[in-house]
């Protein structure tokens, strides 16, 4: 089923560049995350050129790369792709945790958006649900995310903002 996520079709993603940030932990299901993020990339108009995957041992790590990615300034936004399964993982819950907070804070103290395209699943199987060839992949949904963020935060650098108060 096709998830609630609104459309942000019309986007163009032409100016924006992005870091792919990809665990190779779970490769069979991050793979395929990260070829649903590029091709939600390519459709929205990014170029080639305009992407850049980078890959990490872990979900662990994305956090890290994320922020040193972005912190070049070469990058409008980044696409975090991990996959975590409860049953493989014994430090499941403190892994997924440092990671959702990792890619939060480094997100705001950068000041550049990451879209959070890691999995968090109890099987495979489920993890496999969420990384299909259709519109639920959940790396293609990251990306979007993603190409939304980087417009929003253009079209933010770019108001006037509103004066309040007295000036003398
Ligand atoms: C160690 C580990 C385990 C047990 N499970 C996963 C997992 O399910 N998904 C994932 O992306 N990474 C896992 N890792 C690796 C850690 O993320 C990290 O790469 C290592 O602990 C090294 O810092």
């Amino acid at each position: 089923m096709s998830g609630q996520q609104p459309s942000n079709a019309a986007i163009d993603a032409s100016p924006f560049r992005f870091a792919v940030i990809v665990a190779r932990f779970n490769a069979q299901i991050t793979d395929r995350l990260r070829d649903g993020a590029l091709s939600a990339l390519r459709e929205a108009g990014a170029a080639e050129s305009n992407v850049h995957v980078i890959t990490v041992p872990g979900a662990f790590e994305i956090p890290q790369a994320a922020r040193t990615a972005v912190e070049t300034g070469r990058f409008d936004a980044a696409v975090c792709l991990g996959c975590l399964i409860r049953g493989e993982t014994p430090h499941f819950e403190y892994i997924a945790s440092a990671v959702a907070h990792g890619i939060t804070d480094a997100a705001g103290e950068t000041g550049v958006p990451m879209a959070f395209g890691v999995l968090t699943t109890n099987t495979i199987e489920q993890a496999m649900e969420r990384a299909g060839d259709g519109p639920d992949n959940k790396g293609r949904e990251a990306a979007s995310a993603a190409v939304e963020m980087a417009a929003l935060y253009k079209a933010l650098s770019r108001t006037v903002p509103r004066t309040f108060g007295f000036t003398g």
